[in-house]
């Protein structure tokens, strides 16, 4: 079971260096690590067990975080309108095209491996389409998939790319995204209107 301890922090070489790409087919280990990063992520949205075992709410998760320099990573969210569900876990995941729009979280991003509270906002791709193998834990499967993503969970995917290629989202900061269109969560919208 990953815990918040098993998760290296910023500093750890690690985080800054490129993870090597998977070779199929998966051996036990490798599957092991998938399940045990899907699980991770359920676990701390799982509000008894988060609390229980002291987790923070993960979206996603990349293997780098875990220490393993393998480009994997997990994904485990809703769309911006909370109509989609995405659990996947990727391997050798490839931007293979993307928009010229941009977009960012208002709000910022954070990370499970960045400790501090941090100030500034991260340029994305407004939508990506990337290829990938997919494994399948239920049924122990691998396939090649090609995602076309945007908004909310685009922006998950590329942070955790990212920290296939050695970079943290602290390291892309910027002041002031005033010409580019932030991803609305309709939700916050209403809330807000009263
Ligand atoms: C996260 N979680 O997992 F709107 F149920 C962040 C952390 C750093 C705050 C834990 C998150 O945004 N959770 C969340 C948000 C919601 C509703 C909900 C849970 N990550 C993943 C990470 O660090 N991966 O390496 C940071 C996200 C910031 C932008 C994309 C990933
Ligand atoms: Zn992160």
């Amino acid at each position: 079971m990953i815990l918040m301890k098993d998760i290296i922090r910023e500093g750890h070489p690690t985080l800054a260096m490129r993870s090597y790409e998977v070779t199929m087919p998966l051996d036990d280990d490798t599957k092991q690590t998938l399940k045990d990063m899907m699980e991770f992520l359920e676990n701390s949205q799982d509000q008894e067990i988060s609390e229980e075992l002291e987790l923070r709410p993960g979206v996603g998760l990349a293997a780098p975080q875990i220490n393993i320099k393998k480009r994997m990573i997990a994904v485990f969210t809703t769309d911006e309108l909370g109509e989609k569900l995405y659990k996947l876990l990727l391997i050798n995941p490839k931007i293979i095209s993307h928009s010229e729009a941009l977009t960012y979280l208002p709000g910022g991003e954070g990370c499970l491996s960045v400790d501090r509270e941090v100030t500034g906002l991260v340029k994305r791709y407004k939508k990506i389409r990337l290829k990938a193998i997919q494994y399948l834990p239920d049924t122990d499967e691998t396939r090649s998939i090609e995602l076309r993503v945007s908004g909310y969970v685009g922006v998950v995917i590329q942070h955790e790319i990212d920290h296939l290629n050695g970079v943290l989202f602290v390291d892309k900061l910027e002041e002031n995204l005033d010409n580019i269109e932030p991803i609305v969560f309709p939700t916050y919208e209403e809330e807000t209107e009263e």
